[in-house]
């Protein structure tokens, strides 16, 4: 492993980026989609606000964060402040009212770990899932689309990372794998590292929100950070090898925690994650930038790590020496 750790890339990885870049533009979201779906958020506020007017329907997940594909579903999450009500006659009655409006295919998801209402709309052809009072992803969805405005090749990175994870079925946390949200966050990690991404979080704050116990602060004004990385030329394909490399080769599994929060690399010892607790066996950790004691690895199992890892060897494999990189990245598991 010594020798692979220091292996220097190809040559002529460069080559590869307007076919990388290329599937990214193919993968983008079309104006006319993301229309619809503000269309969409509209006549649902609408009919929702009548019967609660003081909740507020937010966009979040990845038609928000700009990281969705196209064809991607919607996530919605109702913020509302009836304490009178639970959450699940909250959904319940959502239910009703989405009926009423005319909605399709309205399921009422209430013992999920998440409670959501499932629906379709006719209008627009999109389907849609509706949580309550989830507002820590609206704010980490916001902290996603931020970065994503600092430098273009974020955005480009994680598309083609997202792709591959879809096409070689480890983006799939039912069965121990990292959820989107997990690998955006990765690439949010690897950027920081070169210096191409600062780190918000460590920033002075110009946005605040609280949510549960969690504060929430970071520099937002990202209008201003848009030469930040301007110093560093890496192409979107060295960028992509860099990404498998480091979880292939150089990560440390037995000690190393990624924190985009602090723009380091922290310890296990530091997180008090050196042991398995319930569930969360630690053996990827990726700490969640606002929920500090959520590690987004804690998905993954002793089965699944073994899979993911020698996803992630095969894929800088690939992008070091493969001829044909790009057909033999993608091929579907
Ligand atoms: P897809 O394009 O649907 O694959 P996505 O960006 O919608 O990707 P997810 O479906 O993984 O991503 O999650 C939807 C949002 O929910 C993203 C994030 O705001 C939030 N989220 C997901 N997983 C977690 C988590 N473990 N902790 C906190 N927030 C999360
Ligand atoms: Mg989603």
């Amino acid at each position: 492993r010594f020798q692979r750790r220091n292996r220097p890339c190809r040559y002529d990885i460069d080559c590869f980026t307007p076919s990388f870049l290329s599937i990214f533009e193919s993968l983008v979201p079309s104006e006319e989609e993301i229309a619809k779906q503000k269309q969409l958020l509209t006549s649902l506020s609408r009919l929702i606000n009548e019967e609660w007017p003081n909740s507020k329907l937010y966009l979040y997940g990845s038609c928000a964060n700009s990281f969705g594909f196209s064809n991607s579903d919607i996530d919605l999450c109702l913020s509302i402040d009836d304490t009178e009500i639970s959450k699940v006659d909250i959904i319940l009655k959502l239910a009703d009212i989405l009926q009423a409006g005319n909605l399709q295919n309205i399921q009422p998801l209430t013992r999920a770990r998440v409670p959501i209402v499932k629906l379709m709309d006719p209008e627009t052809g999109l389907s849609c899932d509706i949580c309550v009072n989830n507002l820590l992803a609206v704010v980490n969805t916001k902290l996603l689309r931020d970065y994503a405005q600092i430098d273009r090749r974020l955005r480009q990175l994680a598309f083609i990372v997202k792709h591959w994870a879809k096409s070689r079925r480890v983006n799939e946390t039912y069965q121990g794998t990292l959820s989107s949200y997990a690998y955006v966050i990765m690439c949010i990690h690897l950027l920081q590292q070169r210096r191409i991404l600062p780190c918000l979080q460590e920033m002075e704050a110009t946005y605040y929100a609280t949510v549960d116990d969690s504060n929430c602060a970071y520099f937002d004004q990202v209008d201003k950070l848009n030469n930040y990385g301007a110093h560093n030329r890496d192409t979107v394909s060295r960028l992509l090898w860099a990404f498998f490399h480091y979880w292939a080769y150089e990560h440390d599994y037995t000690r190393d925690v990624i924190s985009i929060r602090t723009g380091r690399i922290m310890s296990k010892e530091q997180k008090d994650w050196t042991r398995r607790v319930g569930n969360d066996r630690h053996l990827i950790c990726i700490e969640d930038p606002f929920e500090i004691s959520h590690d987004l690895g804690r998905v993954v199992d002793k089965f699944s790590i073994k899979i993911l890892r020698e996803e992630f060897e095969r894929a800088a494999n690939i992008l070091q020496f493969d001829s044909n990189p790009i057909t033999a990245l993608f091929e579907p598991y």
